[in-house]
């Protein structure tokens, strides 16, 4: 399996590239990727962090990869940079999509009901046509409101299910607890166990392994449950570890829930 990781490269603070590539690598997969921005660390809870937006660059690459003829069985977009690097992102599945390949959209907006730094309701609504020619989306219950107005899940994923057949919210709280709704064939849901507490780079560890899991063949419900275990021991392994939850998680050691799932596949 060959995939294209879209997301930026924070150079401290475990998100976004340094991130998808170990884990997509556990689920065996030939990584290539496309950095959005060099940050010196990501814009959570940091303040007089360095940003290098990269779109220049970006066009750059994918045209000398054009004449390589590169193409992939995923592409996995995250965190992007500008609002004209989501055209150039839509643009890509025709460019380097396989036939039959997997386009798998992380739309981070935000977390918390707010907008991370730089980002506001016309990126969001950009990010709307992103998810549109995606076939799995990804976004947080934060996002899932910026996306469709709705605080309501259910009536949320109905909205996103009319945009891409398989959108699944992440860490959805209400009444009836914590967990993931998501559409496989029809509308369902995955109940989790929560830790509390602000756990940074906790969404690209689960859309990066996710991405790498539906990717590698696994169905969509036991992708979504095999990245949720390996979310959970990351994020509790992380509440025991690390002090300073800025930093991301402590995933490298639950690696092996992945690389095993996929030698007994
Ligand atoms: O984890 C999402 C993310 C990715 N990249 C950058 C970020 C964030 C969230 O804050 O700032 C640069």
């Amino acid at each position: 399996m060959r995939v294209l990781a879209i997301n930026d490269i924070s150079c401290a603070g475990k998100c976004s590239l340094t991130v998808a590539l170990p884990v997509l690598s556990a689920c065996g997969a030939t990584v290539d990727i496309l950095p959005t921005a060099l940050l010196s660390t990501h814009t959570g809870g940091f303040t007089g962090y360095t940003f290098l937006n990269l779109d220049a660059e970006m066009y750059k690459i994918c045209d000398h990869w054009e004449t390589l003829g590169l193409k992939y069985d995923v592409i996995y977009s995250g965190y992007l940079g500008s609002r004209a690097q989501i055209d150039l992102v839509i643009g890509l599945k025709k460019r380097f999509l396989k036939e039959g390949g997997i386009f798998v959209v992380d739309p981070v907006l935000g977390d918390n009901f707010t907008f991370y730094k730089g980002f506001d309701e016309a990126f969001a609504a950009d990010m709307g046509r992103l998810c549109a020619v995606s076939d799995y989306i990804l976004p947080n219950e934060t996002e899932s409101f910026l996306l469709t107005g709705e605080r309501d899940f259910s009536k949320a994923l109905e909205k996103l299910r009319a945009v891409c057949p398989h959108p699944v919210i992440t860490g959805a709280e209400d009444a009836k607890g914590y967990g993931l709704y998501y559409f496989d064939d029809a509308p369902r849901y995955l109940p989790l166990k929560k830790i509390t507490g602000n756990f940074h780079g906790a969404g690209d560890v689960f859309a990066s392994a996710f991405a790498g899991c539906v990717g590698g063949g696994f169905s969509m419900e036991a992708a979504l449950k095999l990245t949720a275990d390996f979310c959970y021991a990351s994020i509790e392994r992380t509440a025991r570890e690390v002090p300073d939850r800025r930093y991301g998680l402590n995933y490298e050691r639950e690696l092996f829930r992945i690389t095993s799932a996929f030698r007994e596949q």
